[in-house]
């Protein structure tokens, strides 16, 4: 599989789909299922709990799937569709590399919630990852917070409809690619603190390593020995602390120790470079602007019941 997530590099040119205006968002509120399914959380917060203690990886990968899902098609759990003709978005290279453990931290969750009679194919996929990102971020040390539900399930998936950001982008990539989802620069920055949670393929960083002067020299020459060593399937952390939801990410950043281009630039250039320096001297500040920030993630393209269904398997469309 590692091979597979070389194919990132070369997934430049997929045909770009428009995203859905946030024009749904007014149905979205927190207790959307209080009567539909009362212990909706409970069900999930404990599913998620179990998937996290059986791999370390669960919850990164949850959290990771939810960003790939909401910035392509909005968000409305197209990522978990498996098409039988083999055209769908979690086959697209840019999403090879999305860890199995994040789609059955889902699959359990919706399973979990179904086994409850009251709760039964009333539960969109679409809500049940918005609540395991959640629960992957609040279960690792990272801040407990309201979750808005009430999105309906799509019925598409397509390669052609990824567009995802690369690991080399610049800042102006960047922000291009978040303001297109309705995203500011802080909020681009805050999000890429998601980054303190998993790891990455050498294919992702390795091009960096002696050529970007940026990176941390002792911090290059420990990657090139792992890279080096292992040329099929090595990887780093995203930051010291992989299993912790903390600031780390960007105190890290501050000493030349990014992993990924994309996240070292948002300290190397001057113009995110305070954003950066806030946020690892104030943790309570970076939770907190995170929380909002993913929580206007989770309102892009969000899909009605007159746009979308409630999936009974969140692999396929019913
Ligand atoms: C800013 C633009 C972003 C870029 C260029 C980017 C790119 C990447 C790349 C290349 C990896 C490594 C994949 C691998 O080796 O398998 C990764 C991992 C990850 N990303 Fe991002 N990402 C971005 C934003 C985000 C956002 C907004 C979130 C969530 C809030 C997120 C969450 C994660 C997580 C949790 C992982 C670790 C996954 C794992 O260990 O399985 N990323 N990202
Ligand atoms: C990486 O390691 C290889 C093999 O040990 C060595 O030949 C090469 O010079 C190193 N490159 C850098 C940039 O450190
Ligand atoms: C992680 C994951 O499921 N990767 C898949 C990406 O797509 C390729 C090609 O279809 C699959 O073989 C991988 O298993």
């Amino acid at each position: 599989m590692a091979s597979l997530r070389l194919g990132f590099f070369v997934a430049a040119a997929v045909v770009s789909a428009a995203l859905m205006p946030p024009s749904a968002v007014a149905q979205l509120r927190p207790y959307y299922y209080s009567s539909i399914c009362p212990n909706l959380e409970v069900i999930v917060r404990s599913s998620v709990q179990q998937s996290m203690a059986q791999s370390p990886i669960s919850a990164p990968a949850a959290l990771r799937l939810f960003f790939h899902d909401c910035a392509v098609r909005g968000c409305d759990a197209s990522i978990m569709i498996v098409n039988s003709n083999g055209d769908d978005e979690w086959r697209n290279p840019d999403n090879q590399s999305l860890k199995p453990e994040g789609f059955q931290v889902i699959l359990n969750a919706k399973a979990a919630v179904d086994s409850d009679p009251r709760c039964q194919y009333k539960v969109s996929c679409a809500d049940i990852m918005a609540l395991a990102a959640r629960e992957s971020i609040s279960q690792s040390g990272g801040p407990y917070y309201e979750v808005e539900l009430g999105r309906y399930d799509g019925r598409v998936s397509t390669k052609a409809s990824v567009v995802l950001p690369h690991a080399n982008f610049n800042l102006d990539q960047l922000n291009s690619y978040f303001s297109g989802l309705g995203l500011s620069q802080s909020e681009m920055i805050a999000l890429s603190g998601g980054h303190t949670l998993g790891a990455a393929d050498c294919p992702f960083f390795q091009y960096r390593i002696g050529t970007d002067p940026t990176m941390d020299p002792n911090f290059a020459s420990q990657l090139n020995a792992t890279c080096s060593s292992n040329p099929t399937n090595g990887f780093a952390f995203l930051d010291p602390s992989p299993v912790t939801f903390d600031n780390a990410f960007f105190r890290n950043l501050q000493g030349g120790k990014g992993l990924l281009g994309s996240d070292q630039v948002l300290y190397s250039d001057t113009r995110s470079r305070g954003t950066v320096n806030y946020y690892a001297s104030n943790q309570g500040a970076f939770f907190g602007d995170f929380v909002a920030a993913i929580t206007k993630l989770g309102r892009v393209g969000v899909k009605t019941a007159a746009t979308g269904e409630i999936r009974r398997d969140c692999r396929f469309p019913n």
